[in-house]
């Protein structure tokens, strides 16, 4: 079988992988992960023991337990350029035997959630509520080096935002979204979610300049494809289901919504209604 070599594959002279820091014992393969390296330990104050700490740049892991469930929680930082070698390392460390630096024959599946923040693009979802991502519109450039099929749906984005680039289109998780959606609250709502390259002018947000793309958010809230209306903004989901559909992985984003962006508000308290969310999560999650 092919070896991967020394460049494609980096491991730090102790084993374990280049950016993660991670060796393949430290992660468990339920995992939950945040943008902001500081809400690592908002999710893992929750855990009932914590065997594993360990950090480099962004990226800064707990692995611990609740009950007999073993949990990782990671950080990623903001973009999907870092979602890349997020996923690309998880899954060499769960898909890679990296003592031959070959591909295992059995595949193992993480189930992986994201949860993040994120600015609502319709009036219908207010400041303070949930989107679980159905779909993930990937307006940066990831798609273009990966595999990804076409889709009528950024066609139809495309074609009605009158944008000149493609975006590329990747689903989350059926199996976590049926377990972590709550039907019950009414502040749930399933989500088509623009992943944007950039926070401020890629988001419709104006300051010392005028944006390349006109009436950006306009756009975003008018636009309709088979009864599908773009719900949020943030910048991880698309790559996130990238890799969940390219690689094999159970992927889901779940987003506190901080901004309205067709109303103006801010949310009170960000962080109260992100750990909410947390709390949501991880009261479930130990079902998987
Ligand atoms: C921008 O403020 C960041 O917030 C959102 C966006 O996706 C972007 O990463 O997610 P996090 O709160 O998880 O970082
Ligand atoms: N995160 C984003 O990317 N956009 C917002 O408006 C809020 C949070």
């Amino acid at each position: 079988m092919k070896s991967i070599s020394e460049t494609d594959l980096i491991l730090n002279p102790d084993g374990s992988i280049y950016h993660l820091n991670l060796r393949p014992e430290d992660i468990a393969n339920t995992i939950i992960t945040v943008g902001d390296p500081d809400r690592v330990e908002v999710v893992s104050k929750y855990f009932d023991k914590i065997e594993k700490k360990v950090s480099k740049r962004e990226f800064v892991t707990h692995t611990g337990y609740i009950g007999n469930t073993r949990l990782s929680v990671i950080s990623s930082g903001i973009g999907t350029d870092n979602v890349e070698i997020l996923m690309n390392e998880l899954d060499a460390l769960v898909n890679v035997d990296l003592s031959t630096r070959t591909v295992k024959q059995a595949h193992t599946s993480l189930n992986i959630v994201r949860i993040g923040t994120s600015g609502s693009l319709q009036e219908s979802i207010p400041v303070d509520s949930y989107v679980v991502s159905k779909r993930g519109i990937g307006f940066d450039a990831l798609g273009h080096f990966y595999p990804t099929t076409t889709s009528s749906f950024s066609e139809a984005v495309q074609a009605q935002m009158n944008l000149d680039f493609l975006s590329y289109t990747s689903f989350g998780s059926q199996k976590l979204y049926d377990l972590l959606f709550d039907n019950k609250n009414p502040l749930y709502f399933e989500g088509n979610t623009v992943t944007c390259p950039g926070f401020y002018a890629p988001q419709g947000r104006v300051l010392r300049y005028s944006p390349k793309q006109e009436n950006l958010l306009q756009k975003f809230n008018q636009f309709s494809f088979q009864g599908n209306v773009l719900t949020n903004l943030e910048m991880e989901t698309a790559g996130y289901y990238l890799f969940g559909e390219l690689l094999g992985h159970e992927v889901l984003s779940m987003s506190a919504i901080v901004a309205s962006r067709m109303t103006h508000q801010f949310s009170k308290n960000p962080e109260k209604h992100t750990e909410s969310l947390i709390q949501q999560v991880l009261e479930k999650i130990t079902m998987l």
